[in-house]
Formats: C-alpha cells, structure tokens, sequence
C-alpha cells in the first residue's frame, strides 16, 4: 500500500510539472499566428469589390439589365436589348463593396432625387425613384 501511494504522488508531480509550461509555450504561438492572418485577411476583403452593380428594368429584379463596376453619370448612352437604361430601372442589386447612390438628374454633377443603395444590398423596388435614375455614382 506504501508503495503505491508514493508511485503515484511522483507521477502526478512529474506530469504536471512537465506538460503546464508546454501548454503556456503552445498557447503564445497560437496567438501570434492568428494575428498574421488576420492581417492577410484585408487582401481577401479587396476582392471582394470586383462585384457588379445590377439595375434592372422591372422590380424584383425581372426584364432587361444592365450591370455597372463604376460610375456612370449619363446612362442614356448605356442600353440593354430593346432600349436605353435612362428613366427605366425599376430594382436593383448591389453586389459590390460600395455604396451607391442612383440621381435622377445626369450630368456632371448628378442631382435632383436620388436613392442610396448600400454595399451588399438589394432594393426589389425603387418607390419614388422608379424608372427615374439617370445617373449612378459609386462611392
Ligand atoms: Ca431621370
């Protein structure tokens, strides 16, 4: 019985006294590697923004579209099959990483009522500014 106890009390003591300060060790490199990661992340997020504006002639997103990677500030000269994008979206789906904002006046700088589409988001109708938008600005 003497001997018994005495075998386990120095295993116990031989275990804890090795594993504890290699888990501490481990635990400092684990943290570090996640930090260099997480900054090599960013690069994923710019990729991101090689996503298309859509804008489409019905709402929820039905009929003829057209998709944008900028900003256009005359969409007279910009058509789909059977007619001109100018005055004639009726919803939209932003896939990019930037805000939008849809003017209804075109021009240098486009004005008059207008609709701001955020990054990643949808409208499947454009109340007020239906078939309105003449000019599109990313930001
Ligand atoms: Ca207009």
């Amino acid at each position: 019985m003497g001997r018994i106890a005495a075998l386990g009390i120095g295993i116990v003591t031989l275990t804890s006294g090795a594993v504890v300060p290699a888990v501490a060790d481990s635990s400092e490199g684990v943290a570090q590697t996640r930090q260099a990661q997480s900054g090599s992340g960013d690069a994923t997020g710019v990729q991101l923004a090689k996503g298309k504006l859509h804008l489409y002639k019905h709402t929820y997103f039905k009929g003829a579209h057209i998709a944008l990677s900028k900003t256009d500030k005359k969409l007279k000269n910009n058509g789909w099959a059977g007619g001109n994008a100018d005055n004639a979206v009726s919803s939209v789906q932003n896939k990019t990483s930037r805000s939008v904002t849809l003017w209804d006046r075109s021009g240098k700088d486009c004005n008059g009522p207008h609709i701001k589409i955020p990054a990643h988001s949808e409208q499947k109708k454009l109340g007020k500014m239906n078939d309105k938008t003449s000019c599109v600005i990313f930001h």
